[in-house]
């Protein structure tokens, strides 16, 4: 059984997937809006992992016996400035995501709460690998540049991306 501290926790965390997803649906409409579709489907890919994300969080706190609280889900910012500030801002954000699954851990392990513990360990994976790979977008396009043919040729890229 969870404590409920742990539960009210996790719950926040199932707020803060859904609202990466829900930042990332928005980051869309700018890319589409750009006529950057490789972006743009790179970006739902993201968006449709992240409510997996909260899924995964929603699922396990009913396994253990507790109870999922739905809040308000944050609006997110509809104004962006350039393709790679898209993808600044999205490492930025997935930072502070991580901090959150960090803190959280620590939570389950002051709690001595094993199978929390064990859960986590898929999402500290998944955020060295999120921000690896930004990381990588962000320094092609500051190597190849970020206009013109350069930036066709990172959006063709970023459409193949089938998971
Ligand atoms: Fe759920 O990993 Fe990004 O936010």
């Amino acid at each position: 059984m969870l404590s409920k501290k742990l539960q009210d926790a996790l719950n926040e965390q199932i707020n803060a997937e859904l609202y990466s997803a829900y930042l990332y649906l928005s980051m869309i409409t700018y890319l589409v809006a750009e006529n950057l579709v490789g972006f743009a489907h790179w970006m739902q890919v993201q968006a449709r992992e992240e409510v997996g994300h909260g899924l995964k969080l929603f699922d396990f706190v009913h396994e253990r016996g507790g109870r999922v609280t739905l809040r308000p889900v944050q609006g997110p910012p509809s104004a962006f400035e350039s393709p790679l500030g898209v993808i600044r801002q999205a490492l930025e954000h997935e930072r502070q995501i991580t901090k959150r699954i960090h803190k959280l851990y620590e939570l389950a392990v002051s709690q001595k709460d094993y199978p929390t513990q064990v859960m986590l360990h898929w999402f500290i994976d998944e955020q060295v690998e999120e921000e690896r790979t930004l990381e990588e977008i962000i320094g092609r396009m500051e190597m190849a540049g970020t206009q013109g043919p350069a930036l066709v040729m990172i959006d063709r890229m970023l459409g193949e991306r089938s998971e």
